[in-house]
């Protein structure tokens, strides 16, 4: 356990336990997923990941302060050009403990309509509430419009996740490695296309390789009832995520991530990437 850790562990489990139960309300194939490749058997996942925007107080660095007291250190840094994002990932002594990955959109490199209204929405969290590790799945913090959804997800699919979701794991994921009946993600993903579930495509089923010592796939996001504050509209929730890591060294596995596999897992809750299948 290391120093910086000031919560016991069975508030960490307890802390794992609420965010699983929020997850799986929003993400009700979860569960499912769980029956399919578990058959009643734990699942150990690989990670946890967060979304937030980078103003104050829902910072990365400010979120990231409550795994820091669960005993979690931060490792690497991530940048997503193109989506305007960056990200770090977290890790943890102890090996049961899924790594966290957590990023931000960076607000002030989109146009001042987005950020007009990203800026709204932050300004009505209480900063109080940012304090409690509960605000990890407290949800959305606000009213959004559904016109303003649609303007966020003109610029940004990850912005309008945000506006209609809040504050919650974006997805669960996976650890192939754990799992005994599987040797490969291909047979993982076979097991869950043949069970029906729909899987992400962007940058191909599995991304990432061997060489890059990771690949991951993972199913395109569940569809939830949302009411925004004119209408209620379905879309894009959160989804499950599924990583089979490599040895970089003899026994010992890869911990990082893969920042051009990170890019296409983001896509998991992109409207339009189902239209295209
Ligand atoms: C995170 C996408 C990246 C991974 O494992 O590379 C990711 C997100 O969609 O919020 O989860
Ligand atoms: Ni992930």
């Amino acid at each position: 356990m290391s120093q910086a850790q000031v919560e016991t562990t069975e508030q960490v489990t307890e802390f794992f336990n609420n965010l699983w139960q929020d997850y799986i309300k929003l993400t009700p194939s979860a569960a499912k997923v769980h029956e399919v490749l578990g058959k009643g058997r734990e699942i150990i996942n690989d990670h946890v990941a967060f979304r937030t925007f980078n103003i104050a107080p829902v910072r990365l660095a400010t979120l990231a302060q409550h795994f820091e007291a669960m005993g979690y250190r931060a490792c690497e840094d991530y940048h997503f050009e193109a989506k305007k994002l960056v990200a770090k990932h977290y890790e943890h002594s102890n090996p049961a403990l899924p790594k966290i990955f957590i990023s931000e959109l960076l607000v002030e490199e989109f146009s001042d309509s987005l950020q007009t209204i990203v800026r709204n929405l932050v300004a009505q969290i209480d900063p109080a509430a940012v304090a409690s590790p509960d605000f990890l799945y407290s949800g959305a913090h606000w009213q959004i419009s559904s016109a303003d959804y649609e303007q966020l997800l003109a610029e940004s699919e990850y912005a309008a996740w945000m506006a209609a979701f809040g504050y919650r794991a974006n997805h669960f994921t996976v650890n192939v490695n754990e799992l005994p009946d599987y040797q490969s993600l291909e047979q993982v993903n076979q097991t869950l296309k043949e069970a029906g579930f729909k899987l992400n495509t962007s940058g191909g089923e599995i991304k990432g390789s061997k060489e890059v010592f990771l690949e991951q796939s993972s199913t395109l996001a569940d569809h939830t009832l949302v009411r925004f504050s004119d209408m209620e509209k379905t879309i894009p929730s959160c989804f499950y995520e599924f990583a089979k890591r490599y040895e970089i060294a003899p026994n010992r596995l890869y911990t990082g991530f893969v920042a051009a596999s990170a890019d296409k897992i983001f896509e998991s809750t992109n409207v339009r990437a189902e239209q295209e299948m």
